[in-house]
């Protein structure tokens, strides 16, 4: 560690013992002691190359947010991320090597799930994301920098994939031919949701854009949606980023790197639990963008297995990794999914028309 961080919660006014928290796999997330209880962050700067425009965006966001909240009698204390300022007047600080650290107050009496058996925490995450997105409804979208320019750009994300498998950087490619041919099959799928927004057939929106079901935390005691976290890619986006990558996390029937995939599937009653919530919050919701719910669980799932098998091939830069193939590993339960959620679209689509028709 080449910083101190004891020294660096000073610099929030903040003192406390701090250890590591949660599982993400870009930021290096502490809980902070101290009274209240905080969250630090050391933003990853590989991911994130401007984090200043990172924070720009997220306090814009949680400002907009909170207007709302006190506006609508909402939890302010617990309804959005809360920053503090550091003793330079800004969210954040930056110690002389150049790490880049933010802090806000730890959510409380309120949990994340990495996965989930339970299908009413799809239902209550689901309403939390929906909700998230309609107070974001009339934010003026060209406010926000676009920190991970075509993040979601399937069109995009296959161009990188095969770059990575033209490099094949970290010598693996022969270890994974099945798993490039599985990718490579499915580039049809990739221009689907960019091509109907480039049409106009497909609304652009405010989105969050990294819905994984470990990013909204629920009540302890209700099990009911409390504040949805990890704000740095909010950018424009399509709707069906966040109903896909939601499901593509929290509609698995196990964890994203479970290694024997005879425990993976897609589970259609998580699938009813998400939609109904979702749609109970989202009436703007569009006659295309409800035709896609299905496909777009499949296309988020396939473009996050073709992420984690190119960060493979690249050798293992961009996600945080705890053992050489894990990467692989995760990918492959990706595939799993994007197969068996294939399998099923039919039957998911007659689960979003009985939401609808409700
Ligand atoms: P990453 O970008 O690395 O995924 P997150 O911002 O999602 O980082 O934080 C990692 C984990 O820490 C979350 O999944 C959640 O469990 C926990 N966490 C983050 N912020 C809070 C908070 N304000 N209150 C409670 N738990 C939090
Ligand atoms: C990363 O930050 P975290 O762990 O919530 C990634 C997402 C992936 C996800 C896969 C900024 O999310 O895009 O879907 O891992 N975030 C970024 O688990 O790349
Ligand atoms: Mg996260």
């Amino acid at each position: 560690m080449s910083y101190d961080i004891k020294d660096v919660i000073f610099h929030f006014g903040v003192d406390g013992e701090c250890e590591l928290f949660g599982n993400g796999h870009i930021n290096d997330t502490y809980f902070v002691y101290s009274t209240p209880p905080c969250i630090l962050q050391k933003v990853n700067t590989n991911t994130f190359k401007e984090p200043v425009k990172v924070m720009e965006n997220i306090k814009a966001v949680t400002e907009h947010i909170s207007k709302k909240l006190e506006k609508d009698g909402g939890d302010m204390d617990r309804g959005t991320l809360r920053f503090l300022d550091s003793d330079s007047g800004v969210p954040y600080y930056i110690t002389e090597n150049g790490d880049f650290f933010r802090m806000y107050r730890f959510v409380g009496g309120a949990h994340s799930c990495d996965s989930t058996d339970d299908p009413m925490q799809l239902y209550y995450a689901a309403k939390a994301f929906g909700h998230f997105q309609n107070m974001l409804a009339d934010f003026p979208a060209e406010k926000l920098h676009e920190v991970i320019v075509n993040f979601h750009n399937t069109k995009s994300r296959y161009a990188d994939f095969k770059k990575a498998v033209a490099e094949d950087l970290s010598g693996r490619a022969c270890n994974c031919a099945d798993e490039i041919k599985f990718v490579l099959d499915r580039e049809a799928d990739a221009s689907v949701v960019v091509d109907d927004i480039a049409a106009g057939k497909i609304p652009l929106r405010v989105t969050h854009n990294d819905t994984k079901i470990n990013n909204v935390l629920l009540d302890d005691v209700t099990g009911e949606g409390v504040c949805v976290i990890d704000l740095d890619t909010v950018m424009p986006g399509s709707l069906l980023y966040d109903f896909g990558d939601a499901l593509r996390s929290g509609g698995s029937s196990g964890a994203e790197d479970e290694p024997d995939l005879s425990k993976i599937w897609f589970d259609a009653a998580k699938f009813e639990a998400f939609t109904k919530g979702f749609l109970e919050v989202l009436p703007s919701i569009t006659e295309r963008e409800l035709e896609l719910l299905p496909f777009s669980v499949k296309l988020m799932t396939l473009e996050c297995g073709s992420r984690f098998l190119a960060d493979y091939l690249n050798g293992d830069t961009y996600f945080r990794t705890h053992y050489p193939e894990h990467n692989l590993v995760r990918a492959r339960t990706q595939f799993k999914l994007v197969a068996d959620i294939e399998s099923k679209h039919d039957e998911l689509m007659e689960i979003v028309e009985k939401a609808v028709n409700k």
